[in-house]
């Protein structure tokens, strides 16, 4: 409830120093932006999408992409201004608030959107995807991917588009992680989500859920000693600065969702919801490549930074695989049986 009420006080307040900065919509830097067609007369509409990752990482580069051409195609009736770091809260309270009316967009993981929409959690299972070219067929191309962003009005939200954060790999601060047996001691923050910790409880390890804004002072203080993340993030938040091992675990693949709220949305004419759309698959594009390209670049700069790089074998794999399969069939009916059937034989057929 307090961090509830943190995002809303955040974002209200941010607007309210836009405004008495004296600008309006057309003042004040967030809103500069090269070569713009000068704003429609009459009726600016401002999107205020945050994230919790920081202004490196693809993710905001791919909202910028975004309010470039939806501030262009629009001719500037819809202006767009991008907060990172958790400035305008952690996923669930900019969740929240979009289905408040209260901020307009924001991009999760599914992990966190499955407490809103339980049959996200399908991409919660562990080594569901066996790499990117399955995950584009499944989210990108099967029905399956539209049809679970269609599940979102429900809960006062549009899913634009898929974007990607990736395939997820370990880090600790206690020692090397090969095999099952290595994940005794580990006290890992997960994120909010149900299978997950059901999944690290049965590799052995004792995990914590926890909001993203706190997991870098949690690893200094020692509250937790392990976290999982992408590369990018791993490289972009500095947590080698307080991590000493990465395993290249590929355990779950995330992809993110850029969400606007309902409420925007039925707000905005047609035309305007068909540039939104675009823009967010246009802008997904480019982020996914640069998130490739940063996740294949960073493992060696984690390295030269002094972390111990630990690759996983197919055996060690499949032996995780076999643990943390076990804790499905307590997952399906919550999913829909309907969804995680539809998943994995569109993940069989991409994999052929
Ligand atoms: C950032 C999160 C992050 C996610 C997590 O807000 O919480 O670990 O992977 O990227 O969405």
């Amino acid at each position: 409830m307090r961090k509830w009420m943190t995002g809303i006080l955040a974002a209200s307040l941010l607007s309210l120093s836009l405004t008495a900065c004296g600008g309006g919509q057309q003042g004040g830097d967030q809103q500069k932006q090269e070569g713009a067609n000068p704003p429609a007369a009459g009726n600016v509409r401002t999107i205020r999408a945050g994230i919790g990752l920081n202004d490196q990482h693809p993710q905001f580069k791919g909202l910028e992409k975004f309010k470039e051409i939806v501030e262009r195609d629009t001719n500037g009736s819809i202006v767009v201004e991008n907060y990172h770091s958790g400035q305008l809260g952690d996923d669930r309270a900019m969740m929240e608030a979009l289905q408040l009316g209260t901020q307009e967009m924001t991009c999760p993981s599914t992990a966190p959107i499955a407490n809103f929409v339980p049959g996200f959690s399908v991409f919660d299972i562990p080594f569901l995807f066996p790499n990117e070219e399955v995950a584009d067929q499944v989210l990108l191309k099967d029905p399956v991917g539209q049809e679970l962003l269609d599940m979102l009005p429900e809960q006062g939200m549009v899913g634009l588009a898929y974007w990607e954060n990736g395939f997820r790999d370990l880090t600790n601060n206690k020692h090397e992680v090969k095999t099952v047996a290595d994940f005794k001691d580990l006290k890992i923050r997960t994120m909010e989500n149900k299978l997950h910790l059901a999944a690290f409880r049965a590799l052995g390890a004792n995990p914590t859920p926890m909001a993203f804004s706190e997991l870098f002072t949690a690893m200094q203080q020692g509250t937790v000693n392990g976290q999982e993340n992408p590369i990018a993030t791993i490289y972009l938040q500095k947590y080698n600065e307080v991590q000493k091992y990465l395993s290249l675990t590929h355990h779950v693949y995330s992809p993110f969702v850029l969400l606007l709220s309902k409420k925007f949305w039925d707000e905005s004419t047609p035309e305007e919801q068909e540039i939104m759309k675009k823009a967010a698959q246009e802008a997904g594009d480019y982020e996914r490549k640069l998130v490739r390209e940063a996740n294949g670049e960073y493992v060696d700069d984690l390295k030269a930074a002094g972390m111990t790089v630990t690759e996983i074998t197919e055996a060690d794999r499949a032996e995780m695989k076999k643990v943390t399969d076990a804790v499905l069939p307590q997952f399906v009916d919550t999913i829909g049986k309907d969804i995680v059937d539809k998943v994995t034989t569109a993940v069989e057929n991409a994999s052929k």
